[in-house]
């Protein structure tokens, strides 16, 4: 018998698979289909364990879906433009394309030592042209529906790099630029964005597809749904202040009304004596994160602007404040405070002296605005509220008619009318980057803002700009890129010069996998119709919101358009957990607790590294790296390596019990197994796989190599171990003599018959006489069966409720009681 070298075997096997194009999934309408995705990763550079974590169990379950039957798309690409790339290569002084696809050539090879079964033939790269001409035609059709459109917009911008900023450039409590230290400020851009609102309501719908519990909450939680009324406020100059309120029957105890400092009409209600404190304030607040703004125990800080509103119930004059604590990005920018039932608002008026009218009136107790220690929050009877007075109200806002009924009232007077709103925004596609889809469109002096037409992509992106931060779009920096002409009136005109936001690449990377190189369409509409939607979609959990959420937008925005096909362009998903360090710290380079998986796939081979990776933790929950437990997990794969390979020296026959117990724990391994693939439950894949290779080699030893229940035994285990490890079982299967390949095969059937526990009849004698039998399983405890004799009726009857005097287990034959 050779000996187990996972090196070897595992580049043989690979280099086979790929010759003989194993794994393509090519449209079979004889078999069901199975769409297979997990996230594509960005080229950074090496593949980390994070990637190995993500992927292989993905691929083991879509090996395991192939050999159920069904014919399996499992693809694989790199979602290759973004900012990264241009750090890198300022850093390194390389060119973003040349640093991407230099990672991505070490990375595709990184990714086939894993043994996935890939079809690499549908690989898809963002940043090819072949694939962003179409994202670039989606945004053609976006537009075109009215779902892009370009407006001015606050984004993060650092005044010393002179440049926006990416989110995640911004760092810090007290958010500075990352690259130059520089306090980030807030600044006014023509923006192109998607209108992902209008989506808002339908995203909160998950009908259809099984999504995990906490995907759905983080995403309701971001689209962030609220009802209640929006009621139109006068300045005293008679321009109109919309608010959005969640309770309007409190709409009598607004004693001030609150501008977020970016309010349009800030400007006009501020008076002269109060210019430069307002001034003064808004160029503070413009450099807090809307979070910082936001948090709930942060100090309320605002100022006068001098201006009055007037109160459209009851006429009052109250005055107009800007604070930090309203948001500009959420409802209308405007509040109308009633400090008797609101936290904030409460703060907010004791620490400016404002006035606090309680309009609430709880049972069995008297509200005074002078002596309130707090807003009172939960539910009672209208007061101070004219017409209103005595309506009862939850106190919650929501499903409530008191809520209905002060609507009703604000409708009938035109005051206000019922509103939902979200928090969701509309996204903010534009980049001022250069490693991105170049927006495709063009300004016209004449014809304004015009679409490049269908036939004239892609917009190519070119290499020879200065990509290095100067403070302006690289692409307008660019001596002639932007020059162009009109597709309409053939004058001068100008290209759009920012690019794209990543997530539109990744928002439709799973319909290029389809035709990669198809060039009539986005995708062959024929691959389409056989594969969509993805069946079960795996990645990480912090996906959750935008690039899920995208996603979903994307396919909904699509299917309006008349591209795509459904509600929804993914039915499951799944998602794995984290690898932690060994010291159940996250992984960091700073830390020096990275485990790199290209040293492990040298050490033990990607079998090992593969099958630790399923078997250290439950896959959705992840947890800390333990070199012992990958040594253990190499072990049991050296052993299965003998015990199914090397033969036994002296043969004894074995007995049946042996082989009715050695097939009986083989399918209900099966059973469990097979279960288990079903449900993601890889952990304890592996650990069903390790118990019945010592009950194999136990049966080996009783002489049970060699006879049918022995090869059966084999056969069945070699199928169950290939999703998990696709190498060692080829091998194994190889070398014993079943035909190529064991990827091939079909999953095996459980043996009902075979998989029944034994059952065994045991004896019950009271004082030496025969007076019961038990029918139990073969498998219980001594203590089990002595507490079942007890129990049975007859013995109850003898004992008339006394302990036994004696009681004595023949073990598997008979229970013997004295009483
Ligand atoms: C008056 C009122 C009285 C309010 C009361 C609440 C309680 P959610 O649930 O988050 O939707 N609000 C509205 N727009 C705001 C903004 N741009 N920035 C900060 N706060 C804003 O909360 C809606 C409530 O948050 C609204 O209802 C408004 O205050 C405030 F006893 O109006 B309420
Ligand atoms: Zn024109």
């Amino acid at each position: 018998v050779p000996t187990y070298n996972p090196t070897e075997i595992e580049r043989k096997w690979q280099e086979k698979w790929e010759a003989d194009g194993l794994y393509h999934a090519d449209i079979d309408y004889s078999r069901p289909k199975h769409y297979a995705l997990t996230m594509l990763p960005y080229p950074s550079g090496d593949l980390h364990i994070g990637h190995w974590y993500a992927m292989t169990p993905s691929d083991a379950r879509a090996r395991f879906m192939r050999m159920q039957g069904y014919n399996v798309l499992f693809p694989m690409g790199f979602d290759a433009f973004g900012l990264p790339a241009e750090n890198a290569a300022i850093k390194h002084n390389i060119h973003p394309k040349e640093w991407t696809y230099r990672n991505i050539e070490r990375m595709r090879k990184q990714l086939k030592s894993m043994g996935a079964m890939f079809d690499w033939r549908r690989e898809a790269i963002s940043s090819d042209p072949e694939y962003y001409r179409w994202t670039q035609w989606f945004f053609v059709q976006f537009y075109k529906n009215g779902l892009a459109y370009r407006k001015g917009g606050m984004v993060d911008w650092c005044p010393s790099c002179n440049t926006t900023l990416a989110r995640e450039q911004v760092v810090g409590e007290d958010r500075v630029c990352e690259r130059c230290g520089t306090p980030v400020i807030k600044k006014n851009l023509e923006q192109w964005f998607f209108r992902l609102t209008k989506y808002a309501e339908e995203l909160l719908s998950f009908e259809g597809i099984d999504w995990p519990e906490r995907v759905r909450t983080l995403q309701i939680n971001w689209i962030g749904r609220s009802e209640g009324a929006a009621v139109t406020f006068r300045t005293e100059q008679g321009d109109p202040i919309e608010v959005f309120t969640t309770r309007p029957d409190t709409l009598w105890g607004a004693t001030f009304m609150v501008l977020a400092p970016e309010h349009p009409l800030v400007e006009k209600v501020t008076t002269l004596e109060q210019k430069a404190a307002v001034e003064a304030y808004i160029y503070q607040a413009l450099r807090q994160s809307d979070i910082q703004r936001e948090a709930a125990d942060r100090e309320k800080t605002g100022v006068f602007t001098g201006g009055y509103a007037i109160n459209p119930v009851n006429g009052e004059r109250i005055p107009i404040w800007i604070a930090d604590y309203v948001l500009m990005s959420y409802g209308t920018g405007a509040i109308m405070a009633v400090p008797a039932h609101d936290e904030r608002d409460f703060a907010f008026a004791r620490k400016y002296g404002l006035r606090i009218i309680p309009v609430i009136q709880p049972e069995g107790m008297v509200l005074d605005g002078d002596t309130m220690e707090q807003a009172y929050t939960g539910p009672g009877y209208m007061i101070n509220s004219g017409p209103l007075n005595g309506t009862y109200v939850n106190g919650k806002g929501h499903n409530d008619p008191g809520i209905r009924k002060v609507i009703e009232y604000l409708e009938a007077h035109g005051l206000g009318r019922a509103e939902v709103s979200y928090k969701l925004r509309d996204w903010l596609i534009s980049r001022q980057r250069y490693w991105g889809a170049p927006i495709p469109i063009i300004y016209c002096p004449k014809c304004g803002t015009v679409p490049v037409p269908e036939d004239q992509l892609p917009v190519l992106l070119p290499d020879d700009v200065e990509w290095r931060p100067t403070g302006e779009s690289p692409l307008k920096l660019h001596p002639t890129w932007r020059f162009t002409t009109c597709p309409t009136c053939g004058g001068p005109a100008e290209r759009e010069t920012d690019t794209m936001d990543t997530f539109m690449c990744s928002s439709w990377y799973h319909l290029r996998y389809l035709s990669p190189h198809y060039d009539q369409w986005p995708f062959d509409p024929r691959e389409y119709d056989y594969w969509m939607p993805v069946d079960t979609y795996t990645g990480g959990i912090e996906h959750a919101t935008m690039h899920l959420i995208y996603t979903r937008f994307f396919h909904k925005a699509c299917r309006d358009i008349g591209i795509t096909k459904g509600n929804e362009p993914m039915l499951q998903l799944r998602n794995q957990g984290m690898v932690l360090g060994e010291d159940s710290e996250k992984m960091s380079k700073s830390r020096g607790n990275v485990i790199a998986p290209d040293d492990l796939v040298a050490r033990y081979g990607a079998d090992t590294v593969r099958a630790y990776l399923m078997f250290f933790a439950r896959w959705d929950q992840g947890g800390p790296w333990n070199s012992g437990g990958i040594e253990g997990v190499h072990r049991w794969l050296r052993r299965v390596w003998s015990v199914i390979l090397e033969p036994v020296n002296e043969q004894n026959q074995a007995d049946e019990a042996t082989l009715r117990q050695l097939r009986r724990k083989v399918h209900q391994t099966l059973r469990s197994v097979t279960r288990d693939f079903r449900e993601f439950e890889f952990n304890t894949i592996v650990s069903s796989l390790m118990e019945l290779l010592n009950e194999m080699s136990k049966a080996k030893q009783n002489g049970a190599w060699g006879s049918m229940a022995w090869d059966e035994a084999v056969d069945i285990y070699l199928r169950m171990l290939a999703p998990v490890c696709p190498h060692i079982s080829e091998e194994i299967w190889a070398l014993l003599g079943k035909p190529y390949s064991i990827h091939a095969q079909a999953w095996p059937q459980v043996d009902e018959e075979a998989a029944k526990e034994e059952m065994i009849t045991i004896v019950v004698q009271i004082n030496g006489k025969v007076r019961d039998r038990l029918t139990v399983n073969a498998e219980i405890s001594d203590e089990e069966v002595k507490a079942l004799a007890l129990q049975s009726e007859v013995v109850q009857r003898y004992l008339g409720g006394k302990p036994p005097q004696q009681i004595i287990y023949v073990p598997r034959r008979l229970v013997s009681i004295v009483v």
